[in-house]
């Protein structure tokens, strides 16, 4: 009623803000959108000098989107839907930050966004039942809520190897490329990391470099992306057809606009089984992924069968039988790690520029001056790549101080792994709602954001219209969804390998314990449960 909002304005009144949202990638961008429409005061916090989050730091060569653009894009504005034209099947990422922007000028976010902003700390306070957060330059902000809109793979790590501040040219990670233009012309460039980005970047850049070194220590499973322009006429037919795209996306167990093969490869005869195989290797994107025999991910023999068939596309592609082999993972199978979507990857390799040094049987003994000593040789470089991942989803988390009820750090609180209510709430931290935190439904993430963010929005406005002050996770449901979360991974092959979705991070001392990062179990059953939570009027929540 309108009583009670104004209650809870008055309430609020005291503080600087009803909402604050660190970050200003897509979950920032809609959080402020939904924020405003609620009449809400909120700000954007954000470390960066523009909004665009992943699509603002990662604009490294070759950086593009390997789900297809019109399933990546916001779908909660028509009018934004009818303007925006994608001109590539898989969007750079050049074309991705420009429809950001387009986005937040389209709705004058701006105006409400804070760059230059790193957050340090976050603190609760149960008195006032609110956030104090302060920034690098020592600047307070309070607010009623707190929504933390920072992203999943956003701190960056450089490897554990001693000399990194040694070498003398030029070095960069691949999530904090220059926004000035590198020269890669001509000169001789090592790459060390072979996982989605590295791919990425070195199809991309043996086209102009002069030598290039690859330094893997784990091969990747990759398969081609099959990227094409999209003419004007097609994208009419994309725009018409977007009721469509969502719809499949909504029902699809990873919001992928490739539907799931409920069959075993068990249950076709093996020509069958090699056709299908063959079909979903033509297919653009994802789904030699996403839609692959369902005992691909849990059954070993079935998972060998389709590791068999892939790798034999590697050998197909590489000249040389030798570097072939190593670039065919041994030791995990097709699809238990998150697979790199590649245009002519393989390819590099049969270039005379392009050296391959496998670290399993030469590794890095120090990184020098020069360039890059491993047991059997040295190698000279102008610039160094790091494309060595990320801190990943609690990572974060961890670079801020947060504090909640009593000062207990989140720190602590996960320091065996990460506990979640729904993947939106934490107990100890009233008023904090994640957008992508752990635990969550991921898959097709902008789906995702847009599923969290209109929860989230739903779930303020209830506090709002109810006079609703403290809102906090109970131990009850933090111990319900953090096992429904693991019994969703029961029996997966991607649990018994390393990865950053299994909490791995080998340059990380703290990192070493795997763990479900992410929620594995299909996206409507996520949705399902959240909604049922907003439908008991979050009942299952600590409300006062
Ligand atoms: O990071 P990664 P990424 N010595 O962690 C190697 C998304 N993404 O930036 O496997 C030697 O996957 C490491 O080796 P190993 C996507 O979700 C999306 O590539 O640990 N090597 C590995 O090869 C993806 O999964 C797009 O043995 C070292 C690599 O560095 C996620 O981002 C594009 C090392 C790190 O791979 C992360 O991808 C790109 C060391 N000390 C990324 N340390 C899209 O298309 C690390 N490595 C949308």
């Amino acid at each position: 009623s309108l009583g009670s909002t104004t209650d809870f304005a008055a309430q609020n009144a005291h503080l600087d803000f009803d909402v604050l949202i660190i970050g200003a990638g897509l979950s920032g961008i809609y959080s402020l959108y939904r924020m405003r429409q609620l009449g809400l005061r909120a700000r954007v916090l954000e470390a960066g000098t523009g909004e665009g989050g992943t699509w603002y730091w990662n604009r490294y060569p070759g950086a593009r989107f390997d789900s297809e653009s019109y399933s990546y894009n916001f779908s909660f504005s028509q009018e934004v839907l009818d303007e925006w034209d994608w001109t590539e099947h898989f969007a750079p990422q050049h074309e991705t930050l420009r429809y950001i922007q387009f986005v937040t000028d389209k709705f004058d976010l701006r105006r409400d966004m804070q760059f230059n902003t790193e957050i340090k700390t976050a603190h609760y306070d149960d008195e006032s039942r609110s956030w104090e957060l302060t920034d690098d330059q020592g600047r307070r902000y309070t607010s009623r809520f707190l929504i933390t809109a920072m992203g999943l793979l956003n701190k960056p790590t450089l490897p554990n190897i001693p000399g990194v501040e040694d070498f003398k040219g030029q070095s960069f990670h691949s999530a904090r490329w220059p926004r000035e233009p590198v020269s890669l012309e001509g000169k001789r460039v090592g790459i060390i990391g072979t996982g989605a980005t590295g791919i990425q970047i070195i199809q991309e850049i043996v086209k102009t470099v002069g030598h290039l070194t690859v330094f893997q220590r784990t091969a990747n499973w990759s398969a081609p992306l099959r990227n094409a322009k999209i003419s004007a006429e097609e994208m009419d037919g994309i725009r018409k057809r977007y009721p469509e795209i969502f719809r499949q996306c909504r029902e699809s167990a990873t919001c992928f606009l490739h539907p799931a093969q409920p069959k075993n490869s068990t249950d076709v005869s093996d020509e069958e089984r090699t056709a299908y195989w063959e079909e979903i290797y033509s297919r653009p994107g994802f789904a030699k992924w996403v839609s692959n025999f369902a005992d691909v991910a849990y059954d070993r023999q079935a998972n060998a069968a389709c590791s068999e068939f892939f790798a034999n596309k590697i050998r197909e592609r590489v000249k040389d039988p030798e570097t072939a082999e190593k670039l065919i993972p041994k030791d995990h199978g097709w699809g238990t790690r998150r697979i790199p979507m590649e245009t002519h990857y393989f390819e590099a390799y049969n270039r005379d520029n392009v050296r391959l040094v496998d670290l399993r049987e030469d590794p890095i003994e120090r990184i020098t001056e020069k360039g890059i000593k491993t047991k059997n040789g040295e190698h000279d470089l102008d610039i160094l790549i790091y494309a060595t991942g990320f801190d990943a989803v609690t990572g974060c988390f961890t670079a801020v101080d947060f504090q909640g009820v009593n000062k207990k750090k989140l720190k602590d609180v996960w320091c065996d792994g990460p506990q979640t209510q729904l993947g939106l709430f934490v107990h100890g931290f009233p008023n904090m709602m994640m957008v992508m935190g752990p635990h969550q439904m991921f898959g097709n993430i902008p789906r995702s954001i847009e599923y969290a963010v209109g929860w989230i929005a739903e779930c303020i406005r209830h506090c709002r219209d109810n006079n609703i002050t403290r809102i906090e996770a109970t131990e009850k449901g933090v111990e319900e969804w953090t096992d429904h979360v693991t019994q969703c991974s029961v029996g997966l092959l991607t649990n018994e390998v390393d990865s950053w979705m299994t909490g791995i991070n080998k340059n990380l001392a703290h990192k070493q314990k795997r763990h479900i990062a992410r929620y594995m179990g299909p996206a409507p059953g996520y949705r399902r449960r959240c909604d049922e939570v907003a439908a008991r009027g979050y009942s299952d929540l600590n409300l006062d």
